[in-house]
């Protein structure tokens, strides 16, 4: 399926272009994360005037750097290159490629200059009535724009590839990477009609005031799909890549479309599961979207089901026996193997801690406290990013065309950003039970409770801990693009499935009409509860800086 000259050199710079961006928003991210880990241990956030303003200057940038930058150009540049090398055909326009590219660049440079200079500290969710300049909001929709031309590409390529083979079955890397897209750009809709109809024309000063529960609300519509759009690009690799690389097959073919097809139509039409507490949304609609997020746990449970009878064939092939032993026969000694199984277990928690925060009256408990935060680096912070780090360790060097500096120093990453992420993800669900609020300077609290202390002193060690992975990461990485001087070896091959396509129906290999029943999900679960609040919009909420 996959030849060495299939992704032309262009297309290597492209993605090694939106790797640099990525990696370096990742050191951002890291950085801050350590000092906010620190500042819960008990140590002074170290606040100045010239870099970091607050605790909270602090908690923006390391939201955004690392959930929406780091992600979205990891993704944008990973997604085209498996696309090229699944149909083994070069990209459409290597143009419109590079203008996304910059047009995604320029959107993050205008966005970046107001987050540093502490003109847009409103987290990376950026609710209003917190008002940030102008630039904030208009240089992300700029990085929204390019993902949805990374769309357009992979769909043109889609067309392009369909024209030399009819009849034949998309190849799955190329299917999975351009539902991943449609899926992101159908529900980003909601962040663009927030961005363009509420939030610019008012942080320009155009209209007087916002409509705060209406902001949100567009807000979740894209804010919920958006970890899914984070986590497709992992699940493209341990289906597509994983089970290769530990010597095994893909178990069903039909079964990851049928997933992938899953999250498509029940991405969208749940965001409201963030917004149990809000008032002034009926809890009908509530409790549906709440049944609609336990729908949508299926998918990932077809995933796990598929992707532990991959390894499973693997592990057997070299010699795995038992029930379970076999899991220890995997190649833990490939660094990029290893951080993906590590952050695969540690999804087996953080989506279980999912259903709990889904669990409409559970939530009640664990809204806004420390064990969301616990919940979302299990996820996005484990499975996501451990994935993207392996991914990287045969993806660098095969940009690079030079081997990875060190083999050793990327096993011990990948543990030691598991080891820390356990004790840093246990320590902040525990605290959250306790009652302790997130996106908070919690040493500085008037209602500081002595029971945290302790478990706080863990959020120290795990980030200290997160923090020198980040960087023996990016190190690593570094050095294998400037000082390694073997040639890399090959990249891994795309796995062949156990049951191919061809044994499931046509339809799951078909985009559009499940497009449109995507379309009608979002209508039905959106439609009355946002006619309702565009009907009832007061814009009168002033900005607030409170920063
Ligand atoms: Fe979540 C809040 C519910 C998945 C990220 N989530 C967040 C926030 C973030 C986030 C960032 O219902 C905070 C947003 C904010 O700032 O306010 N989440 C869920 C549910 C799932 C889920 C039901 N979340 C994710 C993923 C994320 C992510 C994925 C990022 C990538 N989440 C919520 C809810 C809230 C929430 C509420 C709001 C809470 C509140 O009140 O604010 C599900 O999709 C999870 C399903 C996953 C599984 C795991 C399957 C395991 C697999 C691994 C295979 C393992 C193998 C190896 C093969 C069921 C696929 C094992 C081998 C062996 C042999 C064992
Ligand atoms: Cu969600």
């Amino acid at each position: 399926m996959t030849t060495e000259t299939a992704a032309s050199d262009p297309e290597k710079r492209l993605t090694a272009a939106h790797l640099w961006v990525a990696h370096v928003a990742l050191l951002g991210g890291v950085l801050t994360g350590l000092l906010q880990g620190l500042e819960h241990a008990g140590f002074a956030f170290p606040a100045s005037q010239y870099f970091l303003r607050s605790y909270y200057h602090s908690v923006s940038i390391h939201g955004v750097l690392n959930v929406l930058v780091f992600t979205t150009f990891f993704i944008c540049g990973f997604l085209p290159f498996i696309t090229a090398r699944g149909y083994a055909i070069p990209l459409v326009s290597p143009g419109l490629g590079w203008l996304t590219f910059w047009v995604m660049l320029a959107g993050l440079v205008l966005a970046a200059v107001p987050l540093v200079g502490n003109a847009a500290t409103v987290m990376f969710t950026f609710y209003a009535p917190l008002q940030a300049h102008w630039a904030f909001y208009i240089g992300l929709t700029l990085v929204v724009v390019g993902t949805w031309l990374v769309t357009l590409r992979l769909a043109l390529t889609h067309r392009v590839w369909r024209a030399q083979h009819p009849g034949m079955r998309t190849p799955l890397p190329g299917f999975m990477s351009l539902v991943t897209m449609a899926m992101w750009t159908l529900a980003s809709i909601g962040l663009a009609a927030e961005m363009l109809v509420l939030i610019i024309p008012w942080s320009l000063g155009l209209v007087r005031g916002t409509d705060p529960l209406l902001a949100r609300t567009l807000f979740w519509l894209t804010g919920h799909p958006i970890v899914y759009f984070w986590l497709l690009p992992a699940y493209v690799s341990w289906y597509m890549l994983i089970p290769r690389q530990v010597g095994g097959k893909l178990f069903s073919d039909p079964m990851a479309r049928t997933a992938f097809l899953l999250f498509l139509l029940l991405s969208a039409p749940l965001g409201l599961h963030h917004q149990v507490t809000d008032p002034g949304i009926h809890e009908g609609w509530k409790l549906f979207q709440a049944f609609l997020t336990f729908a949508v746990f299926f998918p990932s449970l077809l995933t796990f089901f598929n992707v532990v009878a991959s390894l499973e064939s693997g592990a057997r092939a070299r010699g795995g026996k038992g029930w379970f032993a076999w899991f220890g026969k995997l190649p833990w000694g490939d660094p990029s193997v290893a951080a993906q199984l590590l952050g695969m277990l540690m999804f087996c928690a953080g989506g279980i801690g999912g259903l709990i925060n889904a669990s409409y009256n559970v939530n009640l408990v664990v809204h806004n406290t420390a064990y969301i935060v616990g919940h979302f680096h299990t996820t996005v912070g484990s499975a996501v990013t451990l994935t993207f780090m392996g991914i990287s360790y045969w993806l660098v060097p095969h940009l690079a065309g030079r081997q990875l500096w060190s083999r050793g120093m990327a096993l011990g990453q990948a543990w030691i950003w598991f080891i820390g992420m356990l004790i840093f993800s246990i320590a902040l669900h525990e605290l959250g039970l306790r009652g302790m609020p997130r996106r908070t300077m919690i040493s500085q609290a008037v209602y500081f409770q002595p029971e945290w202390k302790a478990l706080l002193a863990w959020v120290g060690v795990g980030g200290t801990l997160l923090f020198i992975s980040g960087v023996l990461y990016l190190l690593n990485l570094l050095l294998t693009v400037t000082a390694s001087r073997r040639p890399a070896p090959a990249m891994p091959e795309f796995a062949e499935p156990i049951s191919p396509a061809e044994e499931g129906p046509a339809v799951l290999d078909r985009l559009r009409p499940w497009v449109v029943v995507a379309v009608i999900m979002i209508v039905i679960a959106y439609g009355p509860t946002l006619a309702r609040l565009i009907a009832g919009a007061s814009l009168s909420s002033p900005g607030f800086r409170v920063w």
